[in-house]
């Protein structure tokens, strides 16, 4: 009897280390620029994450985003309100990729994030659907 306690806290210890563990890690990319000048970066959104969810891309050079979302019923879209750097982005999103262009002419960090909410439940910002997009020198 005594072992078996022993087991259930052992493993309610680990999952919590476990959900605790994904939740805070951040998933970088550092854009590659291709041969045409042009910084490819590639965002699926799922329930509730954006991965990669801390993308870096170069300062007055086009980006090309790519994003898509999973399967599935729950509506996800994408948005970056930074105008001033040349980021200004409101998209819904579709399992069907869709191409985004623009060009960032300020350096700086830069929130994106998913603006759905049902009902009384937690938006999906506030679920984790949210990341940064780093402009560098
Ligand atoms: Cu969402």
């Amino acid at each position: 009897m005594k072992s078996l306690k022993f087991l259930i806290l052992a493993s309610v210890f680990i999952c919590f280390f476990l959900l605790t563990g994904a939740q805070g890690q951040k998933n970088t990319l550092k854009a590659t620029i291709d041969s045409d000048g042009i910084q490819k970066v590639k965002i699926l959104a799922d329930s509730y994450f954006f991965n990669p969810d801390y993308i870096i891309v170069k300062v007055n050079m086009p980006v090309e985003l790519t994003i898509s979302k999973e399967s599935g019923i729950t509506p996800h879209a994408f948005v970056v309100k930074e105008p001033e750097a040349g980021i200004d982005i409101d998209v819904s999103l579709s399992t069907d990729p869709q191409i985004i262009k623009f060009t960032p002419n300020k350096v700086g960090k830069y929130q994106f994030y998913c603006p759905k909410k049902l009902l009384f439940f937690k938006s999906h910002r506030e679920q984790g659907m949210e990341g940064i997009i780093e402009v560098v020198e």
